[in-house]
């Protein structure tokens, strides 16, 4: 009895220590077996040089490629052999049988003498060779046997945010991390390169077209897909003419060594949008271009009605891209609605209608609708059983590329092994990778730069669950709840700081800067707080100084020039910290200004304007202050502005007009709306409107505007039908 259970014992042991190695690779392997023989080690060191053994036809392959790159050297009398080689390869003949199907599957054996690693195709080998590369991070490998193979085809990237496109130098990063992580799809299509969208039909000038042919030849050797997507639906006109523009300008591309791309019509409105047109051009462009090619693969679409909050069964717009439009070209879909996680259900109910599984669209990391925010949170949230509903998974991440390598790592592990996903385990290695030698510190910082704030899409990340229960005993005034709160402000002051001076990842740094100095002026305001809270009456007042002044600082940098003009501001730890500390702000407040009968104020922060709109997409926008200018959050999809329906924007006190324009992204749209200030009466004034030329969309207001006072102000379409625009600026000066 006590033999067979130190058998176990023992047997647990090995599997804990083989797991310590192969746990180091991510995305995690579908299928590993540890194979030392009986009572051999099945950890030892890694080799310091390898003998490399493949067929000719595999010389110069990417596999063998990355394998220059990597630590050992190669040296034919090395004693560890390295054997690679495709399915029919001599070098891998012994193991042809146990390599998994698939076109991106491996196999991989590693004992003492050597390791094996066979595919069916170039890129399966690679993959053989990163989770080799993985197992000895750490300087051991240990005996094992790996099946291997991706549970989605296509899984990767769309750069397709509104904002600063990427820069050249990011993306050549980007494509190595994906490489790194498996990701086989790249997708170019950031809305503000002009050559992507407004002007479609022009050719990249020689430089940019240099650099796309080094991303082209980039992506090749990380074995990622590089697809270039075009966005012609801004004006495009369904004739011969612009079909033929579309075509050359895919041919321009094709010459710069593309062999993959998109089409996207998201975001628009008008002659554009109409499927059975888009359906066609789509067909022109699969039988005459990429079906003559013969090296190009298979088209993806960006449908107009890309999801299920804006698809209409009575229009039948998807219906009919899915009986028109040839059966291989993929159709992308956000989900549910434009910011959306992906289930089962909703699957099912798109593939229907498409008649194809949908490629999926994920919108997040991407923050080009919250700029105020840096999304550092884990990768969470899909269904984990929709690996078969799906044709492929890209999601579309932040202007900050280095930063977004934290939701990516999460994306490339769950779109390989979705059953084995586990987003916090993931999201803690993700750190690890990232910044190796300030983990701990990007962590702190991280757990503070997880939500989004609220927005117009009403997509929501968990922030702060673990500070939840302290944050409620804390609103108590409990003292040791308060001292912690201040404990955990001290660790996001510290680990800032640590971060501030990071050379090790300058691409991150560089990005989260902003941030990190925001996260310095939240965390002393929270210790300001905390002493309000805590500290004898006497010195009270000073502490309230000090909190009221880093709001202010707070504000500056806030309206200072790292901001974006779209989204002003910079927020950290909105979640639950954040508005914690204002909460404690105003409960030591009013308990002092009981105690003294004084008047301080317990708003620590302020906005006196709020929204209210009957226009559904801009019921929830956010409304900010900055200095005297008054704001509402741009909108980045065409907005349906019913007739009658109209916005408000209302103060809880009398203000001052010095000025207004605004921007529905529409020419001569102004007819079509009245603007009113409700005046201190009570009763509602018109304000004229008009454009100053007639090709631009900004609508200004007429001059009696200027020093009227208000309490209130409204647009409404009173055009008697509705009106289709887009919500670029609303904003006015007050005096
Ligand atoms: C755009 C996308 C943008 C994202 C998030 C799609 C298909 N299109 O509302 O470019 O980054 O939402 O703001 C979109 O998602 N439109």
């Amino acid at each position: 009895m006590k033999k067979r259970f130190l058998s176990v014992g023992l047997l647990l042991l090995g599997a804990m220590t083989a797991a310590a190695q192969v746990s180091l690779v991510n995305p995690i392997p579908q299928k590993v077996t540890t194979t030392a023989k009986a009572g051999g080690e099945t950890l030892f060191d890694a080799p310091t040089a390898w003998h490399i053994v493949c067929d000719k036809a595999r010389q110069g392959s990417i596999a063998p490629k990355a394998l220059d790159e990597a630590a050992p050297r190669q040296d034919a009398k090395a004693r560890f052999t390295l054997r690679l080689g495709l399915v029919g390869d001599k070098a891998v003949s012994k193991v042809k049988k146990q390599v998994p199907t698939g076109e991106e599957a491996y196999y991989l054996n590693i004992d003492r003498g050597g390791a094996t690693i066979a595919a069916h195709t170039d890129r399966g080998l690679y993959y053989g060779v990163q989770t080799l590369l993985g197992i000895m991070s750490q300087g051991k490998l240990e005996a094992c046997t790996i099946t291997d193979w991706p549970d989605v085809k296509h899984r990767g990237v769309v750069e397709g945010f509104y904002g600063t496109p990427w820069s050249h130098e990011h993306r050549l990063r980007q494509l190595d991390f994906y490489g790194r992580h498996k990701m086989n799809v790249y997708i170019y299509g950031p809305k503000d390169d002009p050559y992507h969208r407004d002007h479609w039909r022009e050719p990249y000038p020689d430089t940019e077209a240099a650099r796309i042919r080094e991303l082209v030849d980039r992506a090749k050797a990380r074995g990622v897909h590089f697809y270039w997507a075009i966005h012609p639906g801004i004006d495009i006109k369904w004739t011969d003419a612009d079909r033929d523009a579309l075509v050359a300008k895919l041919e321009k591309m094709y010459d710069l060594g593309v062999r993959a791309f998109a089409v996207f019509f998201d975001d628009i409105w008008g002659e554009g949008t109409k499927a059975d047109k888009q359906a066609a051009l789509l067909n022109y462009v699969d039988d005459n271009f990429i079906a003559k090619k013969h090296d190009v693969a298979p088209l993806i679409m960006c449908p107009t009605e890309y999801n299920r909050s804006w698809a209409s069964d009575k229009g039948g717009y998807l219906r009919t891209l899915g009986t028109e439009m040839n059966k291989d070209v993929e159709i992308m879909w956000t989900g549910n609605t434009v910011v959306h996680c992906i289930d089962k259900e909703s699957m099912q109910w798109i593939n229907q209608r498409i008649d194809r599984k949908g490629y999926i669209w994920w919108n997040f990391p991407v923050s080009d609708y919250v700029r105020d925010h840096i999304l550092l949170g884990p990768t969470y949230g899909n269904g984990l059983d929709i690996a078969s509903d799906i044709s492929g998974f890209v999601s579309n991440p932040m202007q900050h590329a280095e930063a977004s390598k934290i939701a990516l790592y999460g994306v490339a592990d769950y779109t390989w092994n979705m059953r084995a996903y586990d987003y916090q385990k993931d999201w803690e290695a993700a750190l690890a990778e990232i910044l190796p030698n300030e983990k701990e510190a990007l962590r702190t910082f991280a757990l503070y730069n997880k939500a989004l704030g609220p927005n117009g899409h009403g997509f929501a990340r968990e922030e702060g669950d673990e500070l939840k229960d302290l944050a409620a005993k804390a609103l108590t005034l409990d003292d040791n709840a308060l001292k912690e709160i201040g404990t955990k402000c001290q660790q996001l002051a510290i680990a800032s700081d640590i971060l501030l001076a990071d050379k090790t990842n300058p691409w991150l740094i560089k990005e989260l800067k902003p941030w990190l100095l925001q996260g310095k002026n939240v965390a002393a305001y929270g210790e300001a707080v905390v002493a309000m809270a805590t500290q004898g009456v006497g010195e009270f007042t000073t502490y309230y100084k000090q909190a009221r002044s880093l709001r202010q600082q707070m504000f500056e940098l806030e309206n200072a020039d790292v901001r974006h003009p779209f989204q002003p501001g910079i927020k950290v730890a909105t979640g639950v910290l954040l508005p914690t500390l204002d909460k404690i702000f105003a409960q030591s407040v009013d308990r002092y200004n009981k105690a003294h009968q004084t008047a301080l104020e317990r708003v620590a922060e302020y906005n006196p304007f709020t929204l209210t709109a009957t226009v559904g997409q801009l019921a929830h926008q956010p409304v900010s202050l900055n200095g005297q200018e008054v704001s509402i959050r741009p909108l980045l999809e065409v907005v349906g502005w019913p007739a009658d329906a109209s916005i408000t924007l209302e103060a809880d006190r009398e203000f001052t007009l010095q000025g207004m324009d605004f921007n529905l992204g529409v020419k001569d749209v102004a007819r079509h709306f009245t603007l009113e200030v409700r005046r201190p009466s009570g009763e509602w004034q018109r304000v004229s409107l008009l454009h100053y030329s007639a090709d631009d969309p900004v609508i200004h207001t007429g001059n009696e505007l200027g020093g009227m006072t208000g309490t209130a102000i409204r647009l409404t379409n009173t055009s008697g039908a509705e009106q289709q625009v887009y919500f670029k600026s609303f904003k006015f000066v007050k005096q």
